[in-house]
Order: structure tokens, then sequence, then C-alpha cells
């Protein structure tokens, strides 16, 4: 079987994106004896569950991690829950949509909630020496929504299915703190290289796995 793993493009003052660098590097890899498909998706509301939709009719996979940029959140966030509430915030997805206080689904449930075991693998990060935490609000933007998205999707399959938001690479937390002044004091961001994000996916993966085989 195959694995399932999303990351995005670059979206509003981001040049860059660690989570669809990571869905690329973890293509192709075996993690739990089962091939990753690395995949990056659009930043746009109405074009992320349906490309994560195909991709699970496609691939059958036996877990799914979805990622995303969580740019100053100081650890990988494993995230708990999915609201229906689509709003960006002030920041419009790659398509131009901005929706305020809308819900993602008219008919569907107030919140979902994640399959992936989140409170073991944010354990196994830790044990690993990898900065992470269970995260209470995937916030509204899109990653909330494609999570809400997914689960909706796998609803009444038993194929666990999560999202890891991820920090800023220390390349993103640089070039901030170059803007924002650091080299005259002022604050830097907190930051994760992408080999810890790669290998807490991975630790996704196979925690979901074993709990799974029981
Ligand atoms: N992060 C945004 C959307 C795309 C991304 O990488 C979010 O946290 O919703």
């Amino acid at each position: 079987m195959t694995l399932v793993c999303t990351g995005y493009e670059p979206f509003g003052d981001h040049d860059t994106n660690p989570s669809g660098s990571v869905a690329e590097a973890l293509d192709g890899r075996r993690v739990a004896g089962h091939e990753v498909v690395g995949r990056t998706l659009p930043v746009a509301f109405d074009a992320a569950g349906p490309a994560m939709a195909d991709l699970i009719g496609a691939h059958d996979p036996a877990a799914v991690v979805a990622t995303g940029l969580a740019a100053g959140r100081s650890a990988v966030c494993v995230e708990r829950v999915a609201v229906n509430v689509a709003d960006t915030v002030g920041t419009p997805d790659n398509a131009g949509n901005d929706p305020v206080d809308e819900a993602l689904d008219s008919d569907g449930p107030d919140a979902r909630l994640a399959t992936l075991p989140v409170r073991a693998v944010a354990e196994a990060c830790l044990d690993e020496g990898i900065p992470a935490r269970v995260s209470n609000s995937a916030g509204t933007h899109l990653c909330n929504a494609l999570l809400y998205r997914t689960l909706a999707t796998l609803d009444g399959s038993d194929t666990p299915a999560g999202f890891l938001h991820l920090p800023s690479t220390p390349a993103q937390a640089a070039a901030v703190a170059r803007e924002d002044g650091a080299a005259r004091g002022a604050s830097v961001r907190a930051s994760l290289p992408l080999d810890l994000d790669e290998r807490a996916v991975e630790l996704a993966f196979e925690t979901a796995l074993a709990s799974t085989d029981g």
C-alpha cells in the first residue's frame, strides 16, 4: 500500500513553503514498509480538498499526513481538530479567495477530529529530540480546511489521517529577521530544519500504522 503526504506551495508573504519541500522529499521513500506518495497542493480553498480526494481515490493509502506552514510556531504541531470555519484572517489564498467567517460545509459537523493518534505522534517526535506538541487549533485558513475535508473524504474508513503544522525553516526565519532588523537587536522567530520536519512526518506514519496494527 501507499502513504499519502501532502504539503503546499508558497502563499501570502512566504516565498517558499517547507511543507511542499517535505512532501517532495518524501515522495517515493519507503516508510514503515509502504511507499510515500508526496505531493504539493495549491493554496486554494476550491482546489486543495478535491486534489486530496483524488489522491486518496487514486492511491488508496494506509494513512494520510497533510502538512502546512505555520510561521511563528515554535514546534511541529500535531493538529487534533479541524473546525467547520473558513476565514483567511487577511491572507487570501493564491486564487484570491478571502472568506470571512464562512462554513466549509453548511451541512457538515462543527468539527472533525484527526484520526491520527495525535498524542502518540507528538511523544514519538519528542522522544527523538524533535520539538513537537499537540495543537488544539489548526486555525481557520486552508490547513484547517484541508484537514476537515480529508477527514470528510475518509469518513467511515479506517485509514488514519491528520495534519502537521511545520514551523518556518531557518532560512525563512533569517530572511524575515533581516527585514525586521535582527542585526540591530530585533527578535527572531522560531524555526526548524527540513530534515526534522521530514522525520516528524515519518514518525507520524510509523506511529499511525503501529497503532492500526494493534
Ligand atoms: N499554511 C496555511 C495554508 C497553507 C500553508 O502552508 C495554513 O496554515 O492554513
